[in-house]
This record gives structure tokens, sequence and C-alpha cells, in this order.
């Protein structure tokens, strides 16, 4: 049937109705009818808890977030894994995060793997010692101007104080040295790594150096990683406008960005997500205010330039904007309109992380193609539901509270542009200054939004709304394909990207276009399809 007379309450049964009473229950609250009310209200959902062992989920894990995510990108940082070799090596250039190449004056140690390869025999003795001696020995090789250390999960369980070991060895070789326990057990997902990551680069770097980039419009762009080259496509275009960026967490970014991030004017939030601590803590400590942009979508983009523009109050800066978005538009509009033709009415679904699947649904309206149900890996509420939902920040591990994060005493030395009456009154104005709204709101009614989708009722969905696109990570893909869909990572864009800006609008609506419009998966059978006998022994082994 066509997805209008499916009925989704009836589909959200039928997805719980196979699990034990008690399962059922919980993903009942985590999967939502979605109705926007007249007030933009949206209904309550369940999200950020324990995924239910048994259940095959997408989610990763705290060590994902911390190193992976947030530090991972950061170029001239040695990032050293303190455990088994695995960890290192799966986290190892996989999410196509890209950055500059190396110069002589300035290292690019990513495409190493950095790890203490952690044996039996040091989980039995500790692992302390062979800690000092890899951090020593990256020291002497490649003399970075710091190192950053990342617990996994048997370092928690023998209980190595990698933290003292940061310490020592700081003293010791007079860089900075720092250490995460992102134990990747930590949470119940990625997301903690994420908090454990910001509070570190906050406590450990952020501040340390008052020179900057100068410029008359500074800002940092929070929560972009630089995924098939994104960071590239949205630097082009502020270089363009004239707008200064000081620092990027984490995308195409150094140490000693985020060391002068403080001398910023704005801090421009892309993933909510997974930076939102560090833009609450920059905004409590130095002044910085934050507002919530979105480059992924040409709209969006335009959105998000217009956004900053009004923040600077500048008349050369609003009409420089104007005249960038009016150039890049032009060929934006063509392909949008040519691309337009061929998908509109075609249904997509997203289950991505913590950001995208909100994000990536403008670019599919773009080419009239509509989000017909979508949900995060480990999102919060305030995701799903928009910031009436407040966050939850704890600035350290001690869980002192954002109010008692110390002000800076010196507020004169950042150079603020607004005090913070003018902030304050910004704030106030509400959704034109900081409009961060949950991905529900945006999504219409009858959609099914689903937190955490488990691999059972990702392979339900499609069975039902058959729809032209799915979009996840890697452990989906190939199953997704296997069902005769399309299917499109949303992680690592496959091998394409950038995907942000206005560049990266025109790549995506192409490469949606042949996907969505060629029917190669549809005709492949999977071997149980055309050989039932086979089914029934897979199902008896
Ligand atoms: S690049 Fe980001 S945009 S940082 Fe986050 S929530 Fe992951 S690695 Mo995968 S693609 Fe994904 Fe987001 Fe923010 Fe990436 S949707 S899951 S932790 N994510
Ligand atoms: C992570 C990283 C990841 C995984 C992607 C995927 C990424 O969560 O550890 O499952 O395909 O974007 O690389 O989200």
């Amino acid at each position: 049937p066509a997805a209008e007379a499916i009925d989704p309450a009836a589909v959200k049964q039928e997805l719980i109705a196979k699990y034990p009473t008690k399962v059922a229950r919980k993903r009942g609250k985590q999967i939502i009818v979605n109705r926007v009310g007249e007030d933009c209200s949206v209904p309550e959902i369940g999200a950020n808890t324990r995924t239910i062992p048994g259940i095959i989920t997408q989610r990763g894990c705290s060590y994902a977030g911390c190193k992976g995510v947030v530090l991972g990108p950061t170029r001239d940082l040695v990032n050293l894994t303190h455990g088994p070799i695995g960890c290192g090596f799966y986290s190892w250039l996989t999410r196509r995060n890209q950055t500059r190449p190396a110069t002589p004056e300035e290292a690019n140690f990513m495409p190493y793997c950095f790890s203490t390869d952690l044996q039996d025999e040091d989980i039995v003795f500790g692992g302390e010692k062979k800690l000092r001696a890899a951090i020593l020995e990256a020291y002497d090789i490649f003399h970075p101007k710091a190192i950053s250390i990342f617990a996994t999960c048997p370092v928690g369980l023998i209980g190595d104080d990698i933290h003292t070991v940061a310490k020592e060895m700081k003293e010791r070789l007079g860089i900075n040295v720092f250490a995460f326990s992102c134990e990747g057990y930590k949470g119940v997902s990625q997301s903690a790594g994420h908090h454990i990551a910001n509070n570190g680069i906050f406590k450990h770097v952020v501040g340390l150096d008052d020179t900057s980039r100068e410029g008359k419009y500074r800002i940092n762009l929070l929560g972009e990683y630089n995924i098939g080259g994104d960071a590239f496509e949205i630097e082009r275009v502020l270089e363009k406008c004239g707008i200064t960026l000081v620092a990027t967490f984490s995308g195409n970014s150094t140490y000693e960005q985020f060391a002068s991030s403080h001398m910023a004017d704005l801090n421009t939030v892309m993933c909510h997500r997974s930076i939102n601590y560090v833009a609450e803590m920059m905004e409590r400590k130095f002044g910085i205010p934050w507002i919530k942009t979105n480059f992924i979508g040409a709209g969006s983009a335009a959105k998000s330039l217009r956004k900053i523009a009004k923040y600077f109050e500048d008349r050369e800066l609003s009409d420089r904007v104007e005249e960038i978005i009016a150039e890049e538009m032009v060929e934006v509009e063509k392909v949008q309109a040519e691309v337009r033709a061929r998908c509109e009415g075609k249904l997509a679904m997203l289950f991505v992380g913590g950001s995208r699947a909100h994000h990536y649904q403008d670019l599919f309206a773009e080419i009239g193609m509509r989000t017909i149900s979508a949900g995060y890996e480990f999102a919060h509420r305030d995701d799903y539901e928009g910031r009436r939902v407040l966050p939850d920040i704890k600035v350290d591990a001690d869980s002192r509270s954002i109010e008692e994060l110390e002000v800076h005493p010196d507020p004169d030395r950042y150079r603020p542009r607004k005090t913070a009456e003018q902030i304050a009154e910004l704030k106030r104005d509400g959704l034109s200054f900081n409009d961060y709204e949950g991905m529900m709101v945006r999504m219409a009614d009858g959609t099914l939004v689903i937190d955490d989708i488990s691999q059972y009722e990702t392979e339900r969905m499609i069975e039902t709304y058959k729809p032209a696109i799915f979009c996840a990570g890697i452990k989906e893909k190939y199953a997704v394909q296997k069902k005769g869909i399309p299917m499109k990572q949303l992680h690592s864009y496959d091998s394409g990207g950038p995907y942000a800006g206005f560049k990266g609008a025109v790549n995506f609506y192409r490469e949606i276009d042949r996907m969505v419009n060629s029917r190669i998966w549809s005709y492949l059978k999977a071997p149980w399809q055309t050989n039932p006998e086979l089914a029934a022994t897979y199902a008896c082994e």
C-alpha cells in the first residue's frame, strides 16, 4: 500500500508485538507516532537509555565518542589509545574525517594509529609502565605539541591511573599531556564519550593561548568533523563571506585552534549533540554566546549565514552574505530542479547518530523527498523534542554543575562583542536568535520517530514502507541492500562527499538521484528468497 494508507500506530504495535512484555513496554516509549501541536509541542520520547541486552543495536561506545568522534579529527595531536590493539585499529581512519596534509611546520598524525597494544600480562600486572613507555616513544619519534590518552574498557577494569601518568609525563616532557577516562562501557552509548571529551578539552586546552587569527567577524564552528571534506566546503563559503574561522571542534583542526578558541566572538554549533557542553561552558566562562547553525542543505546553509550576519549587526557583512548566497544558489537551483523532477514524492528513512537523522531531512526535502521515518542512535530528548527539555551538563567527573563553573576573572581580555545584557536580550528574542528546535517539530504528523532502532525493527520498517532509500551506517548497509533497497551511509558517506554547504548539496542531489532511480538492488535476490529450504535451514541453526 501507499505510505498514506498505512496506519503508523498499527505499525508500532506490530514492531513491538514480538518482544517480551517488559521489552515491549520500553521500546514502546522509544517508538513514537509524531504529532506536532499548534504550539509546536511534540510527544515525549524515551531516549538515552540503556539498550536491552540481546537486541541488535546500531550504537557504539564511549571510547568511540571521545577518541573517534571529538578528538580524532585534530591532526597534530598524538591520540594514544591505551588498550588492546583492536580499539585503536578499528577507530583508525574509518570515520573518513579529513584534514589538510602535513607541512614542514605542521604535523599530521592522523594517518598513524597509536596504541599501547595491551597484552594479557599487562591486564594481570597493570599497564601503567607500558603507557609511560608509549608516551615517551611517541614523544621521541614525533615531538608533538600534545599527547592525549584514551582509556578502553579493560583499563578501567584493572584500574590503571592514566591521569597521574599523564600529569607526570606532562611535567617530565614539558608538553601538554592529558587523559580521558572514556572506557567503552561508560554511559549507554558514544554520547557519554562526547561529554567526557568536551570536559577534557575544556579543562586542559581551551583558553591556553590568547593569540588568535585576526578578523572583523571571528567565529568558532562547533560540532563539524570534516567527514568527506564537509568542513573544507564550509570554510570556502565562510572565507568568501569574509568571516574568520578561529577554531573548529574538530574537523580539520589543530591543537592551537582549541587553545585559542576563547578569542572568538561567537560560537556556531552545528552538531549540538556532540559538543553542546563546550558551547555552554564557553558561554559561561568567557561570555561567548552560541547559536545553532546547520550547513547541511543549501537552504539551511543560507539561513545559517544570515544568522551569523544578524549576530554581528553589520551592514557590510549582511550585504556580502546575501551576495554570496545569490551567487551559490544559481547552480544549486539548477540541479535541484533537474533532480526534483525525478525524485519528488519518494520516501526516505534516516537512522543515524545524534544529529544527521535530522539535518539530512532538509537535503531530501530540497529534492522533494519525504522522510517517512527517522531516529537517532544515541541522541537525548532535547535533540528530539527541542530546547524545552533542559540539557544536563556536568563540567567534570565530580559532577559540578555548569553554574559552579568559574567565570573568567578578566573578561576584558576576551573582548566579547556583546554585553551579558545584550546576549540575554538576544536569547529572549527566542527562536530567531537561537532557534534550537528538535527533530520532531520539523517532521510530518504520522511519521514514525524511532530511538535506537533495532535490526529487527529496521527490517520490518523496510518491508512495510518499502522506502526509496534507507540511510544508516556500515553495520546496516548490507542487510538493507539484500532487501533490495538502496542504502546510503550517512556516517562515512560511503566514498562520497562533501555534502555540506552549496557545492555539497549539489553533490548530494546527484548522488541520491542516481541511487533512487536505479533498479539495481531490486534485481538482487538473497539466497533464502529464491530457496525457501535455505531459509528453513538458517532458521534452525
Ligand atoms: S560526524 Fe557526527 S554529526 S558528531 Fe556524532 S552526532 Fe557520530 S560519528 Mo557517525 S556520523 Fe553521526 Fe552525528 Fe554529531 Fe558522525 S550523526 S554517528 S557521534 N556523528
Ligand atoms: C562511531 C563512528 C561512526 C560509525 C559509523 C557506522 C562513524 O560511532 O563510532 O556505523 O557506519 O560515523 O564513523 O558513527
